[in-house]
């Protein structure tokens, strides 16, 4: 049985009063999780007492800690004793005694603590989306979170069951609303209620079945009219029969096999609007400028695969309806030559009626923005933004969206706008969510809000997450973390940004809306090595060249030893990517120096090229780590983009060289790069924090490293190519392992199946319960006009 937290104090008495003591010495107001349990193991050691925690109750509470505040005589502790579960509580030190505390009353000491004086305003406004969302159904056991739609469908199926049972109208009214284009989908008014469905579908199913399987609406569309069926059941007799027959037993027992099943088969959706408004969206010479990485992968990418998706399925319909996508992002009239960002419409490659639309930002007096913003300093633009989207959106389209999905903070944002007032459901996708990456970002947003404003930021977040009807993630730890770390929405749960406003409940993340539904890596462009066949060989002259080329404009370093294995890196110069992190321990490891060169694909060599402060920064901090480590014939830095070709061979190229891939980030959300080097069938070392850390499984198929323990770090990298000279099996059976976990794991095919369904599943139930989220949306509007907007105004005055 485990002990109580009363208990855990009464045996180890002693102990506690000098380890609490302990802390309070250390004279600092917060201790993080892995702090506090350092100082536990040093306390242990200066006192020549076991620290494990097998042997010690003490050791358990501390390593359940997830953050002390500390202010003599009081210790408060947030305790996560599992995955997703938190409580707060608050020791006195000198007398031993436990108090159980509220989110609030916590968040207030901290304030206070944070603050420099004593008590916090108890009048300060709290966000508390709680009784709000009481009604609604939530998940109760942590491994289910990020299944909603699984738990949803149990939840609808039976409320249909019961309905049905008092001759409810719902699910008739859902399917007389379907309608492209002025012509009536599914069912017509010939069926007033359910019990005429149910006698329908059984004279229909005569009917059919007496038809050829092969025959399709326009042969027997007639007779099905009558009936009080139209277009949409399938595109031939064989597959209407089917539909038909799932509804019945649909009928019959609601099941949500059954219930999922009929869903995916309804034509809701023939247009969809992806909202991607920061960085630089375009399909060439993007990749790698600032805000510019993997979302525009991910959503180039998404859209491919939606788009076959939504063609097929509409097709097994029945209905030859080329489906539209449009992907909205910003114009910018000062783009970089050769980026089209400065053009309106641009079509997408590789799809029938896929688009990008470009809607300019505008000042308040109506004048075009002309140049880049970054990311974190565009909210004043966006509700003018998202006006103009929905108009362009609605004349290029011809009308509304089906589904709008948000990307981002801003994306986001502007999707709970547009999706609020045209009435579509809104699909939220995060990429990464800044609050976790940046230490303290919400205590001390004061110190930040000058460059960072993350104050806008994180309450567009809360808007944004709680206004989605469903939100997809890449990961299971993005939601809900690891049992050492928060999730990343986890961390929205309950925050202070001082003398702003307090949250203790801003998004529940057992509320059936989280899906986990990963991306995959482009298997035309990303495929292993020695996939032979289909090898750009063409450009190995040119890739050959970069690697060991003489330094120039673009490039520093040359390669002294060309017969050395390649460790390769790629990123956007960010400091949270780290790629100098990785120059640093490569530079201090003699093991690692002697057994590979490093290949460094980032940013720009010449700082003055960049406009982004932070990659300035970088760019000078590379230089000085390639003179202060002598690391100029050792290290090939190329301050160049590849594009998604040349990036796919390159991989490939290394992996030649029986090569690895580092991802050394201080934090990353998911990390395309991660998949795309271990399809390519190089072995990758990449960042225990984030995505990677669920990505591979260590020691099979890659291997995880903490970008905090650099030379740690280096020994593992230097490890695995000293155990792959003595062995030379290894190295394959790594690479093997990395392309068989990404093909069983991640796929566009299976994400946009995924896809397809959740946004029927979810439209569904926004339509059956869209009155009782009336007070939850006004609650969202009065936090953005009373919070978001004065904040995004005051940036830039
Ligand atoms: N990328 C590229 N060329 C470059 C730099 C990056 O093609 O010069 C691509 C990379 O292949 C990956 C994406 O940009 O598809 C980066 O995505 P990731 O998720 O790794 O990081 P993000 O930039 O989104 O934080
Ligand atoms: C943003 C990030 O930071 C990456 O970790 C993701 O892989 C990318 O978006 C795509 O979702």
């Amino acid at each position: 049985m485990t002990e109580t937290l009363e208990q855990v104090l009464g045996h180890n008495k002693e102990s506690s009063y000098l380890l609490f003591r302990y802390y309070l010495a250390l004279d600092k107001p917060f201790l993080l999780r892995s702090e506090l349990w350092d100082h536990w193991v040093e306390f242990c050691a200066e006192r020549q007492q076991p620290c494990d925690l097998e042997s010690n109750s003490l050791a358990r509470l501390i390593h359940n800690a997830q953050e002390a505040v500390l202010c003599a005589p009081w210790l408060y502790l947030q305790l996560r004793p599992f995955v997703a579960r938190t409580k707060y509580l608050r020791i006195h030190v000198d007398e031993l005694q436990v108090e159980e505390l509220s989110v609030s009353q916590y968040l207030q000491f901290k304030e206070s603590v944070a603050k420099g004086q004593d008590g916090a305003n108890q009048w300060t406004l709290e966000f508390d989306i709680g009784p709000f969302n009481r009604e609604f159904p939530k998940l109760r056991e942590s491994r289910s979170i990020g299944r909603g739609v699984e738990f949803l469908n149990r939840r609808l199926s039976s409320q249909l069951f019961q309905e049905l049972g008092r001759g409810d109208q719902g699910l008739l009214q859902f399917l007389r609303v379907h309608q492209y284009e002025g012509q009536q989908l599914m069912i017509n008014n010939r069926i007033n209620d359910v019990a005429e469905l149910r006698k329908n579908i059984r004279n229909a199913e005569d009917y059919l079945d007496e038809q050829p399987d092969h025959a399709t609406w326009d042969a027997i569309g007639h007779d099905l009219q009558n009936m009080g069926f139209e277009p949409g059941w399938g595109r031939d007799v064989a597959r209407m029969r089917e539909t038909l027959r799932i509804l019945l037993d649909l009928l019959e027992a609601p099941e949500p096999g059954t219930l999922e099943q009929f869903l995916s088969r309804i034509p809701m959706i023939f247009s969809i609007a992806i909202l991607s408004p920061h960085g630089y969206f375009g399909q060439s010479n993007v990749l790698g400028l600032p805000d510019t990485g993997g979302q525009v992968v991910y959503i180039l990418d998404q859209v491919h695969a939606l788009e076959k998706e939504m063609r097929k399925r509409l097709h097994e319909q029945g209905l030859e309806i080329e489906p539209q996508i449009m992907v909205v992002t910003r114009l910018i009239p000062d783009a970089p030559q050769g980026t089209r960002c400065d053009q309106r419409l641009e079509a997408i490659v590789g799809t029938k009626n896929a688009r990008i639309l470009r809607v300019p930002f505008r000042h308040e007096n109506g004048e075009v923005v002309p140049q880049w913003i970054s990311r974190f300093e565009l909210w004043p633009y966006l509700e003018r933004y998202s006006d103009d989207v929905a108009r362009e959106l609605r004349a290029e389209l011809g009308g509304r969206p089906d589904l709008i999905v948000g990307n981002y903070s801003d994306g986001n944002l502007v999707a709970s706008m547009l999706a609020h007032n045209l009435g579509v459901t809104q699909c939220n996708i995060a990429h990464a969510l800044e609050k976790t990456k940046y230490l303290y970002s919400d205590l001390y947003w004061k110190e930040n809000d000058a460059q960072y404003h993350f104050s806008s930021q994180f309450t567009a977040d809360l808007i944004a997450m709680n206004a989605a009807d469903f939100i997809i993630t890449s990961t299971y730890q993005e939601i809900a973390g690891t049992s050492e770390s928060l999730g990343q929405y986890e961390s929205y749960g309950a925050f202070t940004m001082p003398d702003l406003y307090r949250v203790v409940n801003g998004i529940d993340i057992y509320d059936p809306k989280f899906n986990i539904v990963s991306p995959g890596a482009d298997s035309e462009i990303y495929f292993p090595y020695s996939d032979t066949e289909r090898r750009l060989t063409g450009l190995h002259e040119e890739i050959e060249t970069m690697i060991y080329g003489r330094p120039d404009e673009n490039s520093r370093g040359q390669l002294a030893d060309p017969d050395k294995p390649i460790l390769f890196t790629m990123a956007r110069l960010d400091r949270i990517k780290n790629i100098t992190g990785v120059v640093e321990w490569y530079g201090g490891s003699e093991r690692l120096r002697r057994a590979v060169n490093l290949v460094v694909v980032a940013g720009y060599t010449d700082a003055d090229k960049s406009d982004d402060e932070e990659e300035r920064a970088q760019v000078a901090r590379m230089h000085q780590l390639f003179d202060e480590h002598g690391l100029d014939g050792q290290v090939r830095w190329l301050g160049v983009r590849l594009d998604k070709k040349m990036s796919g061979e390159f991989y490939r190229c290394v992996a030649d060289r029986q090569g690895a891939f580092v991802q050394p980030a201080l934090f990353e959300a998911f990390g395309l790069t991660v998949i795309e080097a271990m399809i390519s069938g190089l072995p990758t070392f990449a960042t225990c924090y984030g995505g990677p850390l669920e990505i591979i499984k260590s020691g099979i198929s890659g291997f995880h490293i903490d970008p905090n323990h650099g030379s740690r770090a280096a020994d593992i990298i230097a490890d695995f190519f000293e155990k792959c000279r003595q062995d030379s099996d290894y190295w394959r059976q790594i690479s093997t392992g990395a392309v068989e976990r990404v093909r069983a794991k991640y796929t566009w095919e299976r994400y946009a199946e995924r896809m397809m369904t959740l946004s029927r599943i979810y439209g569904f139930w926004k339509y059956v319960t869209n009155l009782e989220r009336d007070e939850s949306r006004r609650y969202l509007e009065m936090f953005y006009g009373l919070q978001f907007r004065p904040l995004a105004q005051a940036i830039g005055r």
